[in-house]
């Protein structure tokens, strides 16, 4: 992503920004595992929104006096034997192209700079992001900050950037919409591979590494998220991912799965009979899915409250289950949907933003994802694709996969040499 992206986005956080103030953000540590192992290491994303740098530790600090703003990048210093093991972290050259930031210090001198910022001004505000998803979450760096700032400057308003950023984030950027789509277009390729390769007897493992072979060729090295690779009954467990189960004869496999693209998310679900044929009871249930997440389609543009596709998907389906007599009463629908239908996609793969409140704009991509789940059948089916919401209407950023039940048995017909 081009410089220009952040400076714009720091742009526009300026302008909310309150005189004599000081804003701090953090890239954030990887968080230890065992012994001398850590957890992999992911920017906080709203930090990257604004600095375009991915690298851990890094502090990015802002002062805003008399409607001027000076910011400032606190960056490690050059170590030639740490380097020696774990390679070199960035330079202040490489700090300045990523973030377009112009003023870059060492980490080893920002106590001795917020000191001296503190002491010496007139300071009246602070502010951070502290999100934080419960009273137990641990705390990151930035709760700590704002936590000794209330401690030692008490007379410091403290604001919290989380919701301001998380707003600025719904809407995306024609740069961040080509990301998306080339995200959604690797993890689509990713799909077909395991539709030529699937068989019978495989392990679901197996089957998962032919959509991690075509990730890596293709020069993605992170996941969205965990993938889930479920055959029959482990399809009907939503989140199941530990992806051991074998796909039987006869089952359906359910992939819910996503490459990262340049710290942009893809998020696709797809089902398909392992063995190239659905069975007329899995076509049923299949094609319930297929027609809902059609509708949704057509529903999704600019205005339509978010929750009214779910309220949709309720009742479409509440509807067409009572057809064909799996339930008597709408209210029973919960046996077997149970999850919204739709999520924002962006920098995080269930992206910011707050749902239950909004009409869709232009230039946000959410996805579309009903599925119904029948554990005493063995049928888990759900189908999603990444749709952004455009000026008159809507895109399909996922398209071109095979969807209706014909276009995957014929698909799998041409393509799967283990089947034919
Ligand atoms: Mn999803």
């Amino acid at each position: 992503m081009d410089q220009h992206f952040f400076i714009q986005n720091r742009k526009k956080l300026y302008e909310t920004l309150e005189d004599q103030s000081l804003t701090i953000l953090f890239a954030g540590e990887p968080a230890h595992q065992s012994s001398d192992e850590s957890y992999p290491f992911y920017p906080n994303r709203n930090f990257y929104y604004l600095t375009g740098i991915t690298e851990p530790k890094v502090i990015f600090v802002a002062t805003k006096f008399n409607g001027e703003v000076k910011e400032k990048l606190f960056i490690q210093r050059a170590d030639p034997w740490m380097a020696r093991w774990y390679g070199e972290t960035i330079t202040p050259n490489e700090a300045q192209d990523a973030s377009g930031i112009e003023d870059i210090e060492l980490l080893d001198k920002l106590d001795s700079f917020i000191n001296g910022q503190f002491d010496s001004r007139d300071y009246r505000h602070l502010y951070a992001d502290l999100e934080a998803k419960s009273w137990e979450f641990p705390a990151k760096p930035a709760n700590k900050f704002a936590a000794a700032a209330a401690t030692n400057y008490p007379y410091l308003s403290i604001h919290n950037l989380y919701p301001v950023l998380s707003n600025f984030r719904v809407v995306k950027s024609p740069e961040e919409i080509e990301l998306i789509r080339e995200a959604g277009k690797i993890t689509a390729d990713g799909i077909r591979n395991v539709l030529a390769n699937a068989k019978p007897g495989m392990k679901e493992y197996q089957l998962e590494a032919y959509f991690n072979f075509v990730l890596k060729s293709r020069g993605v090295t992170e996941f969205a998220f965990p993938t889930i690779l479920a055959s029959g009954y482990n399809g009907t467990v939503l989140h199941y991912s530990a992806n051991t189960g074998t796909a039987a004869d006869g089952d359906l496999v359910l992939l819910d799965l996503g490459a990262q693209y340049k710290y942009y998310n893809g998020d696709i679900s797809f089902t398909f009979p392992v063995s190239g044929k659905f069975t007329k009871r899995q076509k049923t249930i299949y094609d319930i899915v297929h027609r809902c997440n059609r509708a949704i389609t057509k529903k999704i543009r600019p205005g339509i409250p978010f929750q009214e596709l779910n309220t949709f998907t309720n009742s479409f389906f509440a509807k067409e289950l009572q057809k064909i007599g799996l339930i008597n009463k709408p209210e029973e629908l919960r046996k077997y949907y149970f999850h919204g239908v739709s999520h924002s996609l962006g920098l995080d793969t269930h992206d910011v933003g707050n749902y239950r409140d909004i009409k869709l704009v232009p230039g946000e991509v959410v996805t579309n994802e009903p599925g119904l789940y029948i554990p005493e059948e063995s049928i888990g089916i759900r189908i999603e694709d990444d749709v952004l919401v455009t000026d008159d209407g809507h895109e399909v950023l996922t398209s071109g996969l095979p969807r209706t039940t014909e276009e995957i048995e014929a698909y799998m017909a041409d393509n799967n040499k283990n089947l034919n």
